[in-house]
């Protein structure tokens, strides 16, 4: 029996997920993820690790399928429900995915896949819960048998699968339970999309791992979390540095009076979490001065689930990430792989249960990210100072991370250059308050369109192609892209270059 089931089967009576104000117990969870497994299965015994993607709003509807999936020996490919079309026909047709459940109003962006696909489609909506028998019997899953494929952007212009594992997925949860104290007495809000880590495992995983309660909101919104909040009902929290930004200037337009009550909530959290990104001290000490709380800064990535964190009970240190996690081995290397001493920055190696096992169909890709020691490499440079991890940046000028979300200059500039108007590109993240990262793009114009550069008709037509968390933010049009000797575009001339402008 795989352990987030067991786990889930010691705590039936709990509240397991309130959503739009209806609440959902272990119990119910168990029963109808059973039955899903049943409609998922359709008279075999085992789904043998085919891929079922799902796309289908953060809350019950997407924790069913999800344990539904796994239930029935499959694994799970979780869509991000605000793609176009391109980027979510390229997930479903790279994980090959023979069975796609999604919630109805999603039938409109995938139409045209829907058909010509030979894919077996479950809508939820047509499912009638109460007409499904439960299957007679459920698969024995082994925990080293795949369980979820997660796309990260990388230094490849197309994002790559992540595969992890049970084994993984377990330690991933197990260690973050052991550090950060979690009890089945937790009330969290998950505010994150469910297609990465940090919502999936921190948030969603941790919390029923737990048989904890975990709160679904329509979406990231200031006014929906800060009325959970006054209702008493949470007391972890858990988001991106760009989200306490947001949530920061939304509580700087209450009156002192609404500030007050609001304070007085936030006190009585016992922990409240940021990461994904570099967590600005000026964030953190203004998030202090409101709520009371020394946010708990740590570090993680799709590849490892979280690996370095701050102590609970501990010194939280600003700027700095912490100490490796239970069960996480860390290293700081130099460029031949080789350990460096403490104060001498280097690339964060890492080792464990916690690290995934592949990128999907991909197996150079595989190789060249392991050391031949068996060290996944984060391309993250870190130092150590006084037993803290310190995030210095990362070796790729070409990842850049723009609210929490790691997105590939390649992957843009791929799609630009597609553009008629566009002759040659660069994109590149600028440092920005809000967002970490800003996306932006030097673009030179085809001669045709050197005095008709419509920005605006630019940005409308990208996202077409790709999610609007990916669209440059501003432009820059050149007679020429700054290269170096060799004919390489020069990056850090470029973000330059904007920050001048
Ligand atoms: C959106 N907008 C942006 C933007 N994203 N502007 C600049 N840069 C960006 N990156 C603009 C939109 O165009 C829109 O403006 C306005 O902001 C609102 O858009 P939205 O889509 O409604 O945004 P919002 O819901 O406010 O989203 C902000 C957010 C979201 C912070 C909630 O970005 C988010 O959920 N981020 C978390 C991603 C995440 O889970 N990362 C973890 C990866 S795992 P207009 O003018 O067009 O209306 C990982 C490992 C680890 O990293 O360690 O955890
Ligand atoms: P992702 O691939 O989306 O999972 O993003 C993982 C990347 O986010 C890491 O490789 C880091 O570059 C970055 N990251 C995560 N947490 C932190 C943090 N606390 N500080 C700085 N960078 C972080």
């Amino acid at each position: 029996m795989l352990q987030f089931f067991e786990q889930a089967r010691k705590h039936l009576e709990n509240d397991a997920i309130v959503h739009d104000g209806v609440i959902y117990k272990y119990e119910q969870l168990i029963a109808t993820s059973q039955k899903y497994s049943g409609i998922l299965l359709n008279g075999s015994s085992d789904l043998n690790e085919a891929r079922v993607a799902f796309m289908v709003h953060p809350g019950f509807d997407y924790v069913k399928i999800l344990w539904s999936i796994w239930l029935s020996g499959g694994v799970a490919v979780p869509l991000c429900i605000t793609h176009p079309l391109p980027s979510l026909e390229y997930v479903l047709d790279d994980t090959q995915s023979s069975l796609l459940v999604i919630s109805k109003e999603f039938k409109e962006v995938l139409a045209t896949y829907l058909q010509t696909a030979n894919i077996r489609v479950i809508v939820i909506e047509d499912v009638n819960e109460e007409r499904i028998a439960f299957p007679a019997s459920l698969p024995q899953i082994e925990k080293q048998r795949n369980a979820l494929i997660l796309y990260t952007s990388g230094t490849t212009n197309k994002p790559k699968g992540v595969v992890t594992t049970h084994i993984n997925i377990e330690a991933q949860i197990s260690t973050l339970i052991h550090a950060w104290e979690w009890t089945s007495n937790d009330r969290i809000t998950c505010v994150l999309p469910l297609h990465h880590v940090h919502g999936i495992i921190n948030v969603v995983g941790c919390s029923l791992w737990a048989g904890a309660t975990c709160y679904f909101t329509a979406g990231f919104s200031p006014k929906l979390i800060f009325n959970l909040i006054e209702q008493g009902k949470l007391n972890v929290f858990m988001a991106v540095p760009t989200i306490y930004y947001k949530l920061i200037a939304y509580i700087e337009t209450l009156t002192m009076d609404e500030q007050n009550t609001l304070r007085e909530c936030l006190k009585k959290f016992r922990l409240m979490v940021c990461g994904s990104a570099a967590l600005p001290v000026t964030v953190m000490d203004k998030w202090a001065h409101i709520s009371g709380h020394l946010l708990l800064e740590r570090y993680g990535m799709t590849e490892l689930g979280m690996a370095i964190s701050n102590p609970y009970h501990g010194d939280r240190k600003a700027g700095y990430v912490g100490i490796p996690l239970p069960g996480v081995q860390i290293m700081l290397a130099d460029e031949n792989y080789v350990q460096v001493v403490d104060q001498i920055p280097g690339e964060i190696l890492v080792k464990g249960d916690n690290v995934f096992k592949e990128y999907w169909q991909r197996p150079e890709a595989t190789q060249a990210t392991f050391t031949k020691d068996g060290w996944f490499k984060t391309g993250d440079i870190a130092v150590i100072e006084n037993g803290y991890y310190r995030i210095m940046g990362r070796q790729s000028v070409d990842i850049i991370k723009s609210g929490g979300y790691k997105i590939s200059a390649l992957e843009i500039e791929e799609v630009l250059r597609t553009n008629e108007m566009i002759h040659d590109c660069a994109v590149v993240g600028i440092d920005d308050d809000e967002w970490g990262e800003l996306i932006v793009a030097a673009i030179v114009l085809k001669d045709a369109f050197s005095n008709d550069f419509n920005e605006k008709k630019l940005s409308d037509w990208i996202v077409n192609y790709i999610a609007s968390y990916k669209k440059p933010r501003r432009y820059l049009v050149m007679n020429d892209l700054p290269r170096n000797a060799m004919g390489k575009v020069v990056k850090n001339d470029i973000k330059k270059m904007f920050v001048l402008k």
